[in-house]
Formats: C-alpha cells, structure tokens, sequence
C-alpha cells in the first residue's frame, strides 16, 4: 500500500474548522496535535488554517470562499498536501482535491500512515493494509483512479464509465475499470484477512503457551506519547524505542517482571490511543489489542505535564470500553512529574511517577503487587511428592501456608495468584 505522506518530505497546510462550544478537546488544540502527528509522519507543517462555522459544507467541508483562501496559501508556501482534522466525505475529497490542485488527506489517513510506516512485524503490517484498504473501499469512485492509473490506464473517459477493451480473461466482457478496481480490492481484502486470521492463530498459540507459565499480566495503556515505552524500559530493562512522536509504538512488547513482593509478573508495552481514533484501526487492531482485554491489570499511563491530562485520560477510558476492556482493575499512573511544579490532582488512588528520572517506581511496584495481591486466592491441594517443580513455584509465587509430607504425598494450603492456583488444580490428586 502507498504511503500518503512519507515517500519524499511533503510541506503541509493543516485545515479544521471550529464548530463552537463543544466540551473536551478544542478545535485549536486538535490542531495542534495535528501538527505534532503531520510531523511524527515526516511532514512539514507550512501553514493552519481553521474556520468558524455552524456546520460543515456537505460539497467542500470548508466554505468554498475559504477553499479559495487554502489554495492561495499552498500556492504561497508551496504545499503539495492539505491535511484536514475531520473526517472528510468521499464527495468532499474529491471536490477538495479537484478544486485546490493539492492532495487532500483527512485525520484518519495521517494516522493511518505513520502505522504503516511504524509497523515492524507481519501482523502489524497486515493490519494496516486491511484498514488503508477497508478506508478507500467506499472511496473508490471513478474519479478515484489511484489504482487504475498504477496500471497506465485512465478509467472510462468523459461522462460514462467506458468499459476498456482488451485484457481477455482478465476480465468479463462490459465489465467497467472501476468495478475491476472494486472487485480487486474487494479480493486483496479477503486475502489478507485470511492471511492475518493465520498470523493470529500463531501468535494465539504463542499467547496460550505463555499463560502456561502462570504469571499474571499487567498493560501499559495510554495515550500515544505519555510514557509507556519508556516505563516498560526502566522497569525491566527492555529496549523498545521511546521517542518525542506520537505512534512510537505498534506492536506490543511483553517482558517478565519480579515484584519486591516476589511476585512475577509479565508486563505488556502496546499502541498508545489518541483523540478520534479511527475505526478502521481499532477493528484492524483488535487481536494486537487482546494484550489489553485480557490483562489482569491496566497501568493507565497518564502525561500529567499536558494540560490536556484530563481530556486524554476521558479518551483513553473511552477506547477502553470500546475494546471490551472497561471493566479490568486500573491503576492510573502520573507520569513526567519532573515537568510539573506542582503536584498533579492524585484523585483515586493514582500514583506519581517520573519513568525517564526514575521517581516513584517502588511505590508503583509495591501497587501492583498489592493489586495483584488482591486477587491471590487460598487453595488447599494434594500433589505428589514429586512434584518439587510446583511446590517451589508455590513458595516463589506465592505465600505457602502449610506443608504435610505423608506417604509419598504433599498436603499444602498456600495463598496464590489465580494462575498459579489453576496450575496446582490441575496437577493436584485431590483438592480439600
Ligand atoms: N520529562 C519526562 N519525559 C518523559 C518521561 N517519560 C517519558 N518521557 C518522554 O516522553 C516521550 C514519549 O515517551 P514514550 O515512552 O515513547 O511514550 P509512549 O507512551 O510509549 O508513546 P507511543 O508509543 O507513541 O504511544 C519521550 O520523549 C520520552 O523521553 C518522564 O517521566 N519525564
Ligand atoms: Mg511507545
């Protein structure tokens, strides 16, 4: 798939427009974000542009009259693309790019491309391309040639769509250019969600033998550029990039953790959320996004230097609870307290950190285990003597209560995490 804004540095001209009164965030600072995401894409931010309306306008999303004006400045700034925050229509698009001569893109393609460029893995990079294509998929319209133009050939000529003579056995007989293009997206679509169903079984399968070393799981969630990466960094030495862009991170990283409690537990780097998400990703991310749903605990990473901490956490909770994941036991944590001179509003049990100076980070781990803590229940089993392996894995991940060797049998009562309980029921010969 093409990448709509990396292959050379584009210059940009950023366009929203400001409906008025809404709560949340402002139509400034969305474009603001804007900037930093056209940015983290490669591109160069030449101009803004944002207009007050009381609705946007179905043919050209801005005023026609302020349609002229974005023209105007490209031309000045010699921006090759305009970057518009909301999701336009397919018609307002098309009218847009035929009217400023400029390529025009909305948010969810920009965000769209940095995956593409950010994805790493083979699962990554298929699920970008089934939600680039799942997007264009209502936008291919003749006027959208993208496809038919790779091939040298223009669909239809003036007025109707033409069907095209030759390529026998290629196509049916009448059969018109963009019902061909339609029909091959439509194929490439199928085909890669076949091939992404059999990348998930895999890692499913790895996902399985994991939870078979009973550790509980702990993710880091958040918005995109609160810290994550480098939390999972400092605390179990990974090496996963962190960096000043939005997206940093794509595909997830799960390292093993000890508690100060001894407990162990694994902890899950994933993609950061933003403000309007689009929906093509989140459902092209949902197995990436199972890390999450099937977490015993969420570490909800919070840049507590933005001014926007309280709009982005609203939002974070939001695609929590659109993943399926709104019920999972949290801790919000605050990070970047190095940046704040005050001391960040800790409503429910948050806790301060600085990830990048190392501030806070016993308190954290002490709040994951007792959070976990929580969770460990009492059992009461029979094992074979044998089984030295699980009765050490008892005392190292949980508390043993009591021991009784008798006849070639082990009666032990120990409180443990819900895992390492199921591991000791199934190995037990009896249970009391
Ligand atoms: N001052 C300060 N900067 C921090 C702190 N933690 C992280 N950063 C910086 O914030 C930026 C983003 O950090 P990442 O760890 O990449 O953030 P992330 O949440 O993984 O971001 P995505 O993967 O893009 O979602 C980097 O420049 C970090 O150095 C902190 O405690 N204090
Ligand atoms: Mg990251």
């Amino acid at each position: 798939m093409h990448s709509v804004a990396s292959e050379q540095h584009d210059r940009a001209i950023l366009v929203g427009i400001d409906l008025g009164g809404h709560a949340g965030i402002s139509s400034e600072e969305s474009l603001a974000e804007l900037k930093a995401l056209a940015e983290s894409a490669g591109a160069s931010v030449e101009a803004t542009v944002s207009q007050r309306l009381k609705a946007p306008d179905p043919r050209t999303f801005i005023g026609r009259g302020k349609a002229g004006e974005v023209g105007e400045i490209s031309r000045m700034t010699d921006a090759n693309v305009a970057i518009f925050d909301d999701a336009l229509s397919p018609a307002q698009s098309r009218n847009l790019e035929n009217q400023l001569k400029l390529r025009v893109i909305d948010r969810s393609q920009l965000i769209l491309d940095i995956f593409a460029q950010r994805a790493r893995t083979l699962e990554g990079k298929l699920q970008v391309e089934i939600a680039q294509l799942a997007y264009l998929q209502p936008r291919l319209t003749r006027q959208w040639t993208h496809l038919s133009r790779v091939r040298g050939g223009a669909a239809g000529g003036g007025g109707g769509v033409g069907a095209r003579g030759g390529g026998v056995g290629t196509r049916g007989p009448g059969e018109t250019q963009l019902e061909v293009d339609r029909r091959r997206l439509r194929e490439r679509l199928t085909r890669l969600r076949i091939r992404l169903k059999q990348v998930e079984r895999t890692r499913d399968n790895q996902r399985r033998r994991r939870l078979e070393v009973p550790y509980p799981t702990v993710a880091l969630v958040g918005y995109t550029n609160s810290g994550k990466s480098t939390l999972l960094n400092v605390l179990t030495g990974a090496n996963v990039e962190a960096a000043n862009r939005l997206f940093s991170t794509l595909d997830p990283t799960i390292r093993r953790l000890r508690l100060p409690n001894r407990m162990t537990v694994m902890i899950a780097d994933t993609v950061g959320f933003i403000h309007r998400l689009p929906h093509t990703l989140i459902d092209a991310f949902k197995a990436t996004l199972e890390e999450v749903r099937t977490a015993d605990l969420l570490l909800h990473v919070v840049d507590a230097s933005s001014e926007l901490a309280a709009e982005h956490m609203e939002i974070v909770d939001r695609v929590l609870e659109e993943i399926g994941a709104g019920a999972t036991r949290r801790i919000v944590v605050m990070n970047k307290i190095d940046l704040v001179d005050h001391t960040p509003p800790m409503h429910g049990g948050a806790v301060g950190i600085s990830a990048l100076r190392s501030l806070g980070l016993e308190r954290l781990l002490d709040c994951i285990g007792a959070e976990l803590g929580i969770t460990r229940q009492e059992i009461a089993v029979t094992l074979a003597a044998s089984r030295g392996d699980l009765i050490a894995m008892a005392r190292r991940e949980g508390e043993v209560i009591s021991e009784e060797y008798r006849d070639g049998v082990v009666a032990m009562r120990a409180r443990v995490s819900p895992p390492v309980a199921g591991r000791l029921r199934k190995a037990a010969l009896a249970e009391a």
